[in-house]
């Protein structure tokens, strides 16, 4: 079946290797120029998540979100928009990713047919309550892995094991692994049989962000060879 926003981003495993998170207040330096940053390094998805104090809002999101959307094609990197699926059907985003909280899959799943869907499923239990949805779902975001500062409301950090049990319930589904994940963190969690990594900070708070992509990258294309 065809789940792709006009044939330009076929959905691939591969696409959820080097998976960038970022708002506007989750970079040190400028956000467009952070995300510009990691586009250079070779993330191979963008997520837009526009959270916490100061948040942009109404017009303001839209247009920041045009831009990053823009710069993203500019790379040949999706632009998945979080949570607000209004933004992303006004955009034309390439997917939508949601939480268990957020609006349920089987209410947007109908204007996001030619669209990516993530969903965020933590653990074992979240992963027993989304079965019904997950047929409509091209990935699942898993963890937090390790603790995060990035996400307040995370929850407890299932660690690799966590990671290792999700696959043991679902062999195929393609994972994504978030929460305070750094480079040394990668092989493990790869072997753990994650498809990828979801970062913010270790890439937006870094002091160099296009270099510590670009080392990210290094490990994922010598861990998953
Ligand atoms: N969901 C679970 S942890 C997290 C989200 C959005 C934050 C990940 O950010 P960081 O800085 O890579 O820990
Ligand atoms: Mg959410």
């Amino acid at each position: 079946h065809l789940r792709n926003n006009r044939d330009r981003f076929n959905f691939s495993r591969e696409m959820l290797s080097l998976y960038y998170i970022q708002g506007s207040n989750d970079s040190a330096g400028e956000p467009l120029e952070t995300i510009e940053f990691a586009l250079k390094g070779g993330i191979t998805c963008f997520q837009y998540r526009e959270k916490g104090t100061n948040a942009l809002e109404g017009q303001e999101k839209i247009n920041f979100a045009k831009r990053i959307q823009s710069l993203c094609h500019q790379y040949e990197v999706p632009f998945i928009v979080n949570d607000d699926v209004e933004l992303a059907l006004h955009c034309d985003a390439d997917g939508i990713h949601v939480g268990q909280d957020d609006t349920s899959i089987e209410e947007i799943y109908p204007q996001f047919k030619d669209k990516i869907i993530g969903l965020s499923v933590g653990n074992k239990d979240e992963y027993t309550s989304s079965k019904d949805v997950l047929q409509y779902v091209d990935y699942i975001g898993t963890g937090p892995v390790y603790n995060t500062l990035s996400k307040h409301d995370a929850g407890d950090s299932i660690g690799t094991k966590g990671i290792q049990q999700m696959r043991a319930i679902d062999q195929r589904m393609p994972m994504v692994a978030i929460g305070g994940i750094q480079s040394n963190d990668i092989q493990s969690i790869i072997e753990a049989g994650a498809d990828g990594v979801a970062i913010i900070s270790s890439i937006s708070r870094a002091k160099d962000p296009e270099l510590a992509t670009r080392k990210l990258r290094e490990v994922l294309n010598q861990v998953k060879r």
